[in-house]
């Protein structure tokens, strides 16, 4: 088995003092940097948004973050502004070490359609490519690390589960939002598919 590290949206907007900060979201930085070394193939994900974003409140007139509303695909959160393509709210974390990163998957970047999953836009079909690029590194087990477990993260280790991957979910190395329960739920749902929580 060749495994792979995926680190995902460890982004300004994310930490501390962001636009959609997660609590303790910095202090996954230094773990992740240290793990790095111990993986051949890296990949981080980068949640990268046009201005405008459907996924914004602010798109929605009456509408407030955190609010869900009912779109095409299904139902979405609505979130504060984050992660504005080019804005330092989207620039990775400063102390994150990116030179050992062999790819960027850029996600969330369809005005009308959000992407949680480093996989697939939230129409869970439309494929960002990760899964054709894993395929011919013969690539079959991942590693996830980073952030938020209950939103990218979780969606990510469902899709690569249902692709067949091996996954492993470092929990030390995550933290959440968790809305409402989210946590708990996505915990649930990711042992329920198979994704091995350490
Ligand atoms: C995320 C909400 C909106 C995440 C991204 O990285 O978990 N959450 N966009
Ligand atoms: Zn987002």
């Amino acid at each position: 088995m060749t495994a792979a590290l995926l680190v995902i949206d460890v982004q300004n907007d994310f930490c501390p003092g962001g636009a959609l900060a997660v609590p303790g979201g910095d202090e996954v930085v230094p773990g992740i940097n240290e793990l790095m070394t111990a993986f051949g193939d890296i990949i981080l994900t980068q949640d990268w948004h046009p201005a405008g974003h459907s996924s914004f409140a602010s798109a929605h007139p009456g509408k407030g973050p955190f609010e869900t509303v009912e779109m095409a695909y299904g139902a979405q959160v609505l979130w504060p502004d984050h992660c504005v393509q080019g804005s330092h709210g989207g620039a990775f974390h400063p102390g994150l070490d990116t030179a050992p990163a062999r790819v960027v998957i850029r996600k969330g970047m369809s005005p009308e359609i959000d992407s949680y999953s480093a996989f697939f836009e939230n129409d869970r079909a439309t494929p960002t490519g990760l899964d054709g690029y894993l395929q011919t590194r013969g690539i079959t087990e991942l590693v996830m690390v980073g952030l938020a477990t209950d939103f990218c993260v979780q969606f990510s280790a469902l899709d690569a589960a249902r692709l067949g991957y091996k996954v492993t979910v470092r929990r030390d190395l995550c933290r959440a939002i968790d809305l409402d329960g989210s946590l708990a739920q996505a915990e649930a749902a990711m042992a329920g598919a198979g994704v091995l929580l350490e």
